[in-house]
């Protein structure tokens, strides 16, 4: 079997989501997410022009090889654009593995190690009490992990609050938008919101926050300690970890257990943060950390150091990348959980595919390969439209992190 050709979809069905599609000469195809919000094009350039020429006329079937060809051949390793371009044809082979195979691609990793995947959703709200109101809607919708983020008293936005409660977007205009930042307002109020949401949920669901890189290591500390009483699942993004060594400080002086990875794209990006025990979740996913290929090792590793899974799963991350994300989840013997953040309607009929949630959990198809296809037709109706992430300042006009 030949790879005869390969191409790039840019489509926008209420965001922008990049997709690869590998062809063969047996007619199999493939099909890998290459969505890297606010910045797609690059990877499209790097994978129409440097990628898919290099694709013509391998064999589909040597995955490893063609990840290391794509990984050492090109000299200059990871990096985001790169990781994403290599995670697409990764994920495309895959795929086309599976449907050769006539397996679903979690028997190609070694089969199910449960019957379905806990997902979490984000309940959010202008204020704690709307944020509350978002809590008792998901917990209606069955979810059995929420993830509460509330605008903080004082500041005009805050990361993770949306408008349209089911499905967030922050990549919003098409320059950034500019928020203004007070750490010190959020870390008064975040153990409050948490306060209430236990004092009129009590404790049965598992509670998660994202605090989206925003604190130091001594105040990421000072919170986590304060939100102890209420039993989070998880404390995401605590501080921007590119210094992977200042997780020990938090690690220390806290037992709210820490998740962090979804900006990561290689295996060395959390290294120490695994191998020393720092962390509890890692967060890459598919699509920015170099594949199932990358991923697996990734877990692999992981798993030998008591730290679980919890991979990325916001709206810019596409249908191809969730339902890729979703085998992956049913093998991994180290799972924690999986983020799900809805696509709209839109992007649903754009990308058909056969997971589907029900009771807190996503069911997985058993469709081979991963299960997610590409409606070209329909794509091709919603053209690409620049948008960028928000950025930050604090009061005094710094720039500071999103
Ligand atoms: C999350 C993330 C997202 C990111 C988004 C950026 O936990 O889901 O933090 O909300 O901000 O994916 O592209
Ligand atoms: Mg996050």
């Amino acid at each position: 079997m030949k790879i005869t050709d390969a191409k790039v979809i840019v489509s926008c069905p209420g965001r922008n989501f990049v997709t690869l599609k590998i062809m063969t000469d047996e007619g199999v195809y493939g099909i890998g997410d290459a969505t890297l919000n606010g910045r797609e094009l690059a990877v499209v350039s790097y994978l129409e022009d440097h990628v898919i020429p290099c694709l013509i006329g391998r064999d589909p079937a040597q995955i490893e090889d063609i990840w290391h060809y794509l990984y050492k051949g090109a000299y200059w390793r990871r990096g985001p654009i790169t990781m994403s371009a290599i995670a697409a044809v990764d994920t495309a082979l895959w795929d086309i593995k599976g449907k050769v195979a006539g397996l679903p691609l979690y028997e190609l990793l070694g089969g199910k190690s449960r019957n379905s995947v806990m997902v979490y959703g984000h309940a959010n709200g202008a204020n704690i009490d709307e944020a509350l109101d978002e809590v008792a809607r998901y917990s209606d919708m069955g979810y059995k992990a929420i993830r509460v983020q509330s605008g903080v008293p004082g500041l005009n936005s805050t990361y993770g609050v949306a408008k349209d409660k089911l499905f967030y977007e922050p990549a919003d205009a098409d320059l950034p938008t500019e928020n203004i930042w007070s750490t010190e307002k959020y870390m008064k109020f975040v153990p409050e919101l948490f306060e209430r949401v236990r004092e009129k949920f009590g404790f049965e669901h598992h509670l998660l926050h994202d605090g989206h890189h925003r604190l130091t290591p001594v105040q990421a500390a000072r919170l986590g300690k304060d939100l102890e009483p209420y039993r989070l699942f998880w404390f995401e993004d605590c501080v921007p970890a590119e210094n992977q060594d200042a997780f020990r400080l938090i690690r220390q002086h806290t037992t709210t257990p820490l998740a962090v990875g979804e900006i990561f794209n290689t295996i060395y990006d959390c290294q120490q943060l695994i191998t020393e025990q720092l962390i509890d979740y890692i967060r890459t996913t598919v699509v920015h950390a170099g594949g199932i290929t990358h991923l697996r090792k990734i877990a692999q590793l992981a798993e030998l150091y008591h730290v679980k899974t919890g991979c990325h799963g916001a709206t810019d991350l596409s249908p191809v990348c969730m339902g890729a994300a979703l085998h992956f989840d049913m093998w991994v013997p180290n799972f924690g959980i999986q983020e799900y953040m809805r696509h709209t309607k839109e992007t649903d009929a754009v990308f058909p595919h056969d997971y589907h949630f029900k009771d807190g959990y996503l069911h997985v198809g058993d469709t081979p390969g991963h299960g997610v296809d590409i409606d070209e037709e329909l794509a091709a109706k919603y053209p690409y439209q620049r948008a960028y992430l928000p950025i930050n300042r604090l009061e005094d006009g710094s720039m500071f992190s999103w």
